[in-house]
């Protein structure tokens, strides 16, 4: 299928400067930054600089260079929260289905606390 990745969604706005963000971490490739509205102590999103709408489109068309740095910073994003000996969890919610609000990749990091069993 065909994406179609809108440039006035609010990510794309962050990246622009257009809208202010706590920012955790920035690469050549990759920004993570706090939600907004944090669903736990630390919950942080983490998206491609790149102009991907979600996470199949980003992983089949992006270049390695921009899946390893994406991929490396979740885990350093892990590491500087403090998250690594207490647990996580890494969601990334895709079109209808999965209530995808903002219509640019983002992958949810988020911790500090007992998150629950998700699946059954
Ligand atoms: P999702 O449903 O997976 O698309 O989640 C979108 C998340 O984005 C949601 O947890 C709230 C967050 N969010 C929405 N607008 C903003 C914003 O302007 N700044 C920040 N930091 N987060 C936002």
């Amino acid at each position: 299928m065909g994406y179609s990745y809108d440039d006035q969604n609010i990510f794309a706005k962050i990246l622009r400067g257009e809208i202010p963000n706590a920012t955790v971490l920035e690469t050549e490739h990759t920004l993570a930054f706090r939600d907004i509205q944090p669903q736990a102590p630390v919950h942080v999103l983490v998206i491609p600089k790149g102009p991907y709408v979600c996470y199949d489109q980003f992983v089949l068309e992006a270049s390695d260079a921009e899946i390893v740095d994406f991929n490396r910073t979740v885990g350093e994003v892990v590491k500087a929260e403090g998250l690594q000996s207490g647990g996580y969890r890494i969601i990334s919610n895709a079109g209808e289905a999965g209530v995808q609000e903002v219509p640019h990749l983002h992958v949810h990091v988020l911790g500090g606390r007992g998150l629950g069993r998700m699946l059954q």
